[in-house]
């Protein structure tokens, strides 16, 4: 994209990993991961995510031992009774989008019981009284009324967190709940900070810089910089994502020798892209390159996706089979598969660690890797010097080659990795002195210096939630029979994969159609019995669910995202493999929501439900 003179790389950053790894690097510097060690880790927070279902790796056997494990206190915090829940030691459902006030309660509790690390609050962290003062509101009494989770247990919570080591895992259910994103994930370094839980093992590590090229010095992304910055669609509207916010960052990580990966960080928002489609507004956007994605079916508020596509000159696709988006293409480029390919999968870029391996086969049939069609595009648009490497293969050797392994040595071990070490900020810098952490203060920021900066707060405040439903359709569709009710959409489920894997005829005997799920007392007072389709409406569209009882919050529906009818062949006009149907995203926005990273909402939003008599195709 840097090559071919673009910043518009549009994706799905800004809901699924920045807003964690921007928070992070603005709280301590840099990102970490959780660090659990059965024996040492004594309490362990998932907070809004998944495992069980969105995890391949063994994570989710972890979270079972630790369930099991005396040592280890298990909490889970989710609006649905999730298997994590099932395991745990407590259970917190709050009301969806409101984690924010419930870490301000939690924070409230440990600093009104004086159980913060004071040494290390005394030594490590900025801003500790601004932040006592902030939190004296968010007593556990109106913590719980907010959150509608019942004070005892946010006081407990609050003394497990406090208690010895915590680890703590968060994912989608906070990075997809709007305006309160940046201040959720920043509530909860806080936690972590003046509890002392960071950079300990059996707490949180701060990444260290990889011995591999980073993924920085592979992007081009600095080298062009300059040219591209005026064409950034984000600069101004999401004053942290974008140039501007991340210069002001990599000042502060670039103490510590480190930057976080450009192109990803700065990519724009896909409101912003597609406005820029359907207006001309700032310039025209006439061509679309779509890699490894599915825009029609997972990206926010379908219609105007379509609408938006369908005016464009050209539309490049490189996927594995046809999917909807593919069908509106007029170039659909077939690309190597998973093992296909050689794979090192670097963690963004920010950590030192990778995995995977060399490709099992060589790709079948006309298919490439996406690696070789870029090539081959740039080859032909002269930008030779810039693809030295002549296969994928050859390209991740040259970035593993300053760490001593050659391609062979790290295919035999599967991995490259090193053992993390632990309190980094009492390293000597170049004088001698502890290097501390690399913010405006050298220490963990409580009180943030930069934000304001960029035009947000020094300490987390809770937003409001996006509604999708005007007070003009709740009151049309009440009168249809229809009730309003709160909606989480994409809670991850196994076999599937977003919009991948439903052509697998095994899997579909297994999941055949999408549903929508709610508690029995939900579903009694909707009217609604298991197996019933409901029709589901806002704003933006309407798509049909089967219903299904499941254990969570009460008054809240949890819907499937990611369908389409992949066994109907090639998908074809009107219906485009089926995408009106029963696709969530019909009814989601994308519209920019929070102020500095301009993440939209796939949780914590609203929706009209009610039963329809028409049957569903699947
Ligand atoms: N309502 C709602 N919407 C959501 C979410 C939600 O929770 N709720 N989640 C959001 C999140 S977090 C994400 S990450 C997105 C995911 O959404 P997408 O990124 O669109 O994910 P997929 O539907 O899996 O589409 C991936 C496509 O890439 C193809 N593919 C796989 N591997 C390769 C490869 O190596 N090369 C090429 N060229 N193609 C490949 C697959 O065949 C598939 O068609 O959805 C977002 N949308
Ligand atoms: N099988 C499968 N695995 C996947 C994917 C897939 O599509 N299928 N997608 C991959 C991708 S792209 C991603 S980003 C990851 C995501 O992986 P996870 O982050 O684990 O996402 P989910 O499994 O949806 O878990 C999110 C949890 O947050 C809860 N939640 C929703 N709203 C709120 C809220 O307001 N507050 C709190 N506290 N919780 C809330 C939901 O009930 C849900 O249980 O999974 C990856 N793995
Ligand atoms: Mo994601």
């Amino acid at each position: 994209m840097n090559l071919f003179g673009s910043p518009n790389n549009m994706g799905i950053g800004q809901i699924c990993w920045n807003p964690r790894i921007w928070m992070d690097a603005i709280t301590f510097g840099w990102t970490g991961e959780a660090n659990i060690v059965f024996g040492v880790t004594d309490a362990l927070f998932i907070w809004g995510t998944n495992p069980a279902q969105s995890d391949n790796s063994a994570f989710w056997q972890t979270i079972r031992a630790a369930g099991k494990s005396d040592d280890m206190t298990l909490v889970c915090v989710d609006p649905r009774f999730t298997q994590v829940a099932g395991c745990a030691d407590l259970w917190l459902a709050p009301r969806p989008g409101t984690d924010c006030t419930l870490a301000l309660g939690m924070l409230n509790v440990i600093i009104s019981e004086g159980l913060e690390d004071r040494a290390f609050v005394d030594e490590w962290c900025h801003g500790f009284d601004e932040l006592a003062e902030h939190v004296k509101p968010f007593t556990p009494e109106y913590t719980g009324e907010f959150c509608d989770v019942p004070p005892a247990d946010i006081v407990r919570a609050a003394r497990i967190f406090a208690q010895g080591r915590t680890a703590l895992v968060s994912g989608r259910g906070i990075d997809q709940v709007g305006k309160s994103v940046a201040p959720t994930h920043r509530a909860i370094c806080c936690l972590r900070a003046i509890t002392g839980n960071v950079d300990r093992a059996g707490t949180f590590i701060l990444n260290d810089a990889s011995d591999f090229t980073s993924e920085v010095d592979f992007e081009l992304s600095p080298q062009h910089e300059e040219e591209l910055r005026p064409y950034c669609l984000n600069e101004g509207v999401a004053p942290l994502q974008c140039f501007t916010g991340y210069d002001l960052v990599r000042e502060q990580t670039e103490k510590l020798g480190r930057r976080l990966p450009m192109r990803y960080m700065t990519s724009s928002s896909p409101h912003l892209v597609l406005h820029a489609m359907e207006t001309g507004e700032p310039y025209r956007v006439s061509a679309l390159i779509v890699n490894a994605t599915n825009p029609l079916v997972t990206y926010a508020d379908t219609r105007r996706v379509f609408r938006a596509l369908m005016g464009l000159e050209l539309i490049v696709v490189l996927d594995y089979y046809i999917t909807p988006t593919a069908a509106i293409a007029d170039y659909v480029l077939p690309c190597a598969g998973a093992i296909e390919r050689p794979i090192f999968q670097i963690h963004g870029g920010v950590a030192n660690f990778g995995y995977g391996g060399p490709a099992a086969v060589e790709p079948y049939y006309e298919r490439k890797t996406d690696y070789d069609i870029f090539r081959a595009l740039g080859q032909r648009m002269g930008q030779d010097e810039a693809w030295p490497d002549e296969t994928l293969a050859d390209a991740f050797a040259t970035q593993l080659a300053p760490t001593g392994w050659d391609w062979e040595a790290y295919c035999y071990y599967g991995a490259y990795s090193k053992a993390p070490v632990e309190e980094k900020h009492l390293l000597p810098g170049p004088d001698g002195k502890p290097q501390g952490f690399a913010t405006t203060t050298g220490k963990i920021e409580l009180a943030s210096e930069l934000l304001p900066k960029l035009g947000g707060q020094r300490l987390p405040e809770q937003g409001p939630f996006m509604r999708l439903c005007s007070p003009r359709l709740v009151e049309v569709a009440t009168a249809q029979g229809a009730h309003h009710v709160e909606m989480l959409t994409g809670s991850r489920k196994q076999p599937y994969n977003a919009s991948m894997y439903l052509d697998n005829p095994a899997f579909r005997k297994n999941v055949p159609g999408p549903v929508v799920e709610m508690s029995q007392k939900t579903a009694d007072d909707l009217g609604l019995k298991p197996g019933d389709v409901a029709r589901l409406t806002t704003e933006k569209g309407e798509a049909r669910f089967t219903v299904a009882i499941a254990k969570m919050r009460d008054d809240l529906i949890s819907v499937d995202y990611g369908w389409w009818h992949p066994e109907n062949g090639i998908p074809k006009a009107p219906d485009f493999g089926g995408i009106w149907e029963s696709n969530v995203n019909v009814l989601t926005s994308c519209e920019l929501q929070e102020p500095l990273i301009g993440t939209w909402a796939y949780n914590a939003i609203d929706c009209m439900i009610r039963k329809s008599g028409t049957p569903l195709t699947w």
